[in-house]
């Protein structure tokens, strides 16, 4: 990652990472989310989650390290987690890892930061951010995130103002790229409102290891894939025996 990149991330609490995944890898991915899809219909009854999205022309898909190895390879992808490095530090664990479709028709979700669902008020460091790829070019038109500027520095819920929504502005990227976003940042889904252009974007969430994870990977990931998992994987999804206890560092200091 560019320097001016780590340092808007700093500043704005984001930033675009373009050119990540070649052809090939951004097809793997795409062929990845029809089958996570398909998964989530399987699991779900539907890949439309009512309590998220205002109608049917948004499609999620849940679990996506489950459905597919290529997840598993973005969450680990060098660039992914220079980006998870440079918010968290080095002691992060992957809390989930969503997809959202939006297509034409497809409308906003509630403003939110991703930190405030995990974390209590006041949020003086950030503690979690999303690694967003993209799976689509994605801008205003075809409901790309929508992000509110400077609030990465809210502290707690009061301070986001009435028109929230109103000062929202899209982000812009495109296919194979990323989205660096820090997990103070409060946004939500645009509104599709082309007539035939779908959005695809996932959601790679990760955050400080002290902090639990949204997935309890331990009962949702499949045997398999656990098993499948090096010492290395497995640390970063947070399976294994034991929690965040690490043997060296601050016990050594004592
Ligand atoms: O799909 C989007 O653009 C945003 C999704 C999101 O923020 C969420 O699912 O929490």
């Amino acid at each position: 990652m560019h320097d001016h990149l780590r340092q808007q991330l700093k500043d704005e609490g984001f930033c675009v990472v373009p050119d990540v995944l070649s052809r090939d890898e951004l097809m793997r991915a795409r062929a990845g989310l029809d089958r996570a899809v398909e998964l989530t219909r399987q699991a779900m009854g539907a890949a439309h989650d009512g309590r998220l999205d205002p109608n049917a022309a948004n499609i999620r898909a849940y679990n996506l390290p489950a459905a597919d190895p290529v997840f598993i390879d973005l969450l680990k992808h060098e660039t992914a987690l220079e980006a998870v490095e440079e918010v968290l530090g080095p002691h992060a664990l992957v809390s989930n890892f969503t997809a959202n479709i939006a297509l034409p028709g497809s409308g906003s979700m509630k403003l939110h930061s991703d930190q405030a669902l995990v974390v209590p008020p006041p949020w003086q460091h950030s503690w979690a951010m999303n690694v967003i790829w993209c799976l689509d070019d994605v801008h205003a038109a075809n409901g790309a995130t929508r992000y509110l500027p400077g609030s990465h520095r809210y502290r707690d819920f009061d301070e986001v103002p009435p028109d929230a929504m109103e000062r929202t502005r899209a982000f812009e990227a495109p296919a194979g790229s990323f989205i660096a976003m820090e997990g103070r940042l409060w946004h939500t889904s645009g509104q599709n409102v082309t007539a035939n252009e779908r959005r695809r974007m996932l959601f790679a969430y990760y955050s400080s290891d002290f902090i639990r994870q949204q997935a309890n990977w331990t009962a949702s990931l499949p045997a398999e894939v656990q098993d499948g998992m090096d010492a290395e994987t497995r640390a970063l999804f947070g399976l294994g025996p034991m929690g965040n206890v690490r043997i060296g560092g601050a016990l050594t200091r004592l």
